[in-house]
């Protein structure tokens, strides 16, 4: 297994879209194996595909205290969605930032777990929030996009100058 490297807003490989998974096969269980010890690794709750430059439709989260419920979620759809509320995210492209977004509280979705099984289920409040952001991220979607082109691009370049000097 190994930590793979996190994409950070503004780059732009974060806005291309991810593609259906037709097969899940040995590579793609590598794949989700590899972003499950990512997300430990981060800490985070949630990553996509997408965030680790590859896009496909993959999600792994982990919303447990205890960080041993890994919930892996391949080509997920929301079926319905009810209720707003509003949470303060983060993400593990946008490092050091938190920002109240508006979401849905309840979902019904369904996707393909790590074992190539479909099914559906319900999720509310953070799980609900996590899957939601995730599922942007699969569309191109960040959470500064939800926020004012003033705080957006503050954020940009904060971030920017960061990663100046990482380099
Ligand atoms: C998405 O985000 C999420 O800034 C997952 O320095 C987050 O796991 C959905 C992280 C909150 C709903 C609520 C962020 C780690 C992790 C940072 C994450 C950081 C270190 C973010
Ligand atoms: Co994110």
């Amino acid at each position: 297994m190994a930590v793979l490297d996190i994409l950070e807003f503004p780059d732009p490989r974060l806005r291309k879209t991810a593609v259906a998974v037709k097969n899940v096969d040995g590579k793609l269980i590598e794949l989700i194996d590899n972003m499950l010890e990512t997300l430990y690794a981060a800490p985070g709750i949630g990553l996509a595909a997408s965030q680790v430059n590859i896009h496909r439709q993959v999600i792994v989260i982990d919303t447990s205290e205890e960080r041993d419920q890994p919930l892996v979620l391949i080509n997920p759809h929301i079926l319905a969605a009810e209720e707003e509320i509003e949470t303060s995210e983060g993400c593990l492209s946008v490092p050091g930032f938190y920002e109240l977004v508006h979401r849905a509280q309840k979902i019904q979705y369904t996707a393909i777990n790590r074992d190539g099984e479909p099914f559906s289920a319900a999720a509310e409040d953070l799980l609900a929030v996590c899957i939601q952001h995730e599922m942007d991220h699969l569309v191109g979607k960040l959470m500064v996009d939800y926020l004012s082109p003033v705080k957006r691009q503050l954020i940009r370049k904060k971030l920017l100058k960061q990663q100046k000097q990482k380099a």
